[in-house]
């Protein structure tokens, strides 16, 4: 049995989405997702895991095709809508789908060799009237495919199960008090854990409403918050970053009263800046509350919802979910202020890396799930520090591996060697430094290379800074740390 699905029927005629003024209830969704269902399953009495992915809007769509895959017996592959080719076709590939839910907007890529030999099902075009017995599904079975990267070139498959979603779900729900009475306005990208289940699933497992927003739009937001009563908030630092600049250029008394409101407002996915911290206070009273997550792991400490929030720290174990500290030898850390890498255990944790065996072996030990990150504990109180691996780029919330766009920009034959690297930044985190070393002093600049990268990764990988290497001795650029060529750019 699915949780989610069997709690939200009986929600019934309560709202769910609001999409453009539009109030679906839990009802409709139930409704049309058991059609989009019957439709998968057509003779099959279930879909026995076949992988089906979706390229659809975050509207109301989105849920009756994720749903629909779910109850049908499917594996959902929620896929980025900014995906560019070279990325669309690995998760494709990897995950073999044969069957893509997709609106109207991707008609125009039908074409694309992307898509050749796939079944591309446009919900518009549907004529969803057939209603069939829909399999039962156990709650070990997988759910979801989410691509995220990692110390390889290409984003790895993080498959979970419906256990899994659930245990995310129950201990958000638990931690963070979400209630039927909760309304979210929604606004991050339904690829990711922190949309999906922090924003989406959990207050609609609890009956809330969530209102659609598409994406981060600082008027349309605005306008959002003074129709609505809004009662939580969850978003990415550079939203907060964004608010601020948006706020304090404009004193929108309203707005702030708004934000002042609210019982919770959290922030997660990056490091939030203690200055952002302060100056969001000072703002609106509000103590942001920050969590840390990961894909493979759901969410795992939080500040406190009653009880104090620490700024720079990311809090404690959330319930059900073990953590501890490990110094590189494997053993634990038991003293506070000692630095290692954390470690997670719990019914939260993905399954595998999908077709990654070894990396899925090589990522646990003894059942702990290494997440590559690292903290210390102070007053009880854990505080990370960074990653152990500095290919690993975090930047507007999204992680992004160098090494994918080292590959794209070796492509080029105007590059001979070249490095990425993540550098500060107060908005974003993280921006995409370039250093290069040309082929034969070819001219090369930061809009030639953005072009560039363009045609094969998303807009946020983009490199926004490029440094020209040109004097460094020949294969010389290897030789050098990573952390040195970073002070190159200072
Ligand atoms: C865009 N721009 C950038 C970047 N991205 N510049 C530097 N670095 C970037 N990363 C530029 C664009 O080219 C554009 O420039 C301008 O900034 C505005 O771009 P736009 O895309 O419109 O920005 P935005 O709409 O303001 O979006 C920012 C955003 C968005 C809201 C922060 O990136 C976002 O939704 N991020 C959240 C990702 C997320 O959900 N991550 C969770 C994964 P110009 O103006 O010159 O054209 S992590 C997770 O799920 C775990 C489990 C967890 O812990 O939560
Ligand atoms: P992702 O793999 O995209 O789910 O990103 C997960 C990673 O985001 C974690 O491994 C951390 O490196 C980072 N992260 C998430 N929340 C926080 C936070 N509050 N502070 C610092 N880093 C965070």
């Amino acid at each position: 049995m699915i949780e989610i699905l069997e709690r939200t029927k009986e929600f019934k005629a309560e709202t769910a989405l609001v999409v453009e003024e539009k109030e679906i209830t839990y009802s409709d969704l139930h409704l049309q997702s058991d059609l989009i269902a019957s439709y998968l399953l057509n003779n099959k009495e279930d879909l026995y895991e076949e992988p089906i992915a979706l390229l659809i809007e975050p509207d109301e769509r989105y849920i009756n095709a994720l749903w629909g895959i779910w109850k049908a017996g499917g594996i959902a592959i929620p896929l980025s809508l900014s995906a560019k080719q070279d990325e669309l076709e690995h998760f494709l590939s990897d995950t073999r789908a044969k069957r893509i839910i997709c609106s109207k907007t991707y008609r125009n890529n039908v074409n694309s060799s992307v898509f050749k030999n796939i079944d591309l099902i446009f919900l518009e075009d549907l004529e969803l009237k057939e209603l069939k017995n829909l399999p039962s599904i156990e709650t070990e079975r997988k759910a979801m495919i989410l691509y995220t990267s990692g110390t390889t070139s290409k984003p790895k498959g993080v498959v979970s199960t419906h256990e899994n979603i659930r245990s995310q779900i129950a201990t958000l729900v638990e931690a963070w008090q979400w209630k039927k009475e909760d309304h979210i306005p929604l606004f991050l990208p339904l690829h990711h854990i922190h949309g999906i289940i922090n924003s989406l699933l959990s207050p609609l497992y609890q009956g809330a409403k969530v209102t659609m927003l598409g994406s981060f739009n600082f008027s349309r937001l605005s306008k959002e918050m003074i129709k609505n009563d809004f009662s939580v908030f969850t978003a990415v630092p550079t939203v907060y970053f964004s608010l601020i600049e948006n706020l304090e250029k404009n004193n929108h008394r309203e707005l702030i009263e708004k934000f002042k409101n609210m019982r919770l407002m959290m922030s997660g996915s990056a490091a939030l800046a203690p200055e952002i911290h302060k100056k969001w206070k000072n703002l609106t009273g509000q103590e942001i509350l920050e969590r840390y997550g990961m894909t493979e792991i759901g969410m795992a400490l939080s500040n406190p919802y009653i009880g104090k929030r620490k700024p720079g720290f990311v809090g404690v174990p959330l319930p059900k979910v073990e953590v501890r500290l490990e110094d590189e030898t494997g053993k634990e850390i038991s003293t506070e202020g000692v630095a290692g890498e954390i470690l997670i255990k719990g019914p939260q944790v993905f399954k595998e890396y999908l077709n990654q065996p070894q990396k899925t072996l090589e990522s646990f030990t003894n059942s702990w799930f290494k997440t590559g990150d690292i903290a210390l504990i102070e007053d009880g109180y854990y505080k990370i520090l960074g990653r152990d691996s500095i290919d690993i780029i975090k930047s507007g919330g999204y992680k992004i591996s160098a090494l994918e766009i080292e590959d794209t920009l070796l492509k080029n034959q105007k590059i001979r060697e070249c490095a990425v690297i993540g550098l500060d930044d107060d908005k974003w985190g993280e921006i995409i430094g370039v250093a290069l070393v040309t082929t034969d002093n070819k001219d090369l600049d930061l809009d030639e290379i953005q072009k560039w990268c363009s045609k094969d990764l998303s807009d946020y990988k983009l490199p926004r800074r490029v440094l020209i290497l040109d004097n460094l001795p020949k294969n010389s650029m290897g030789k050098i740390t990573k952390k040195k060529i970073k002070s190159f750019f200072n």
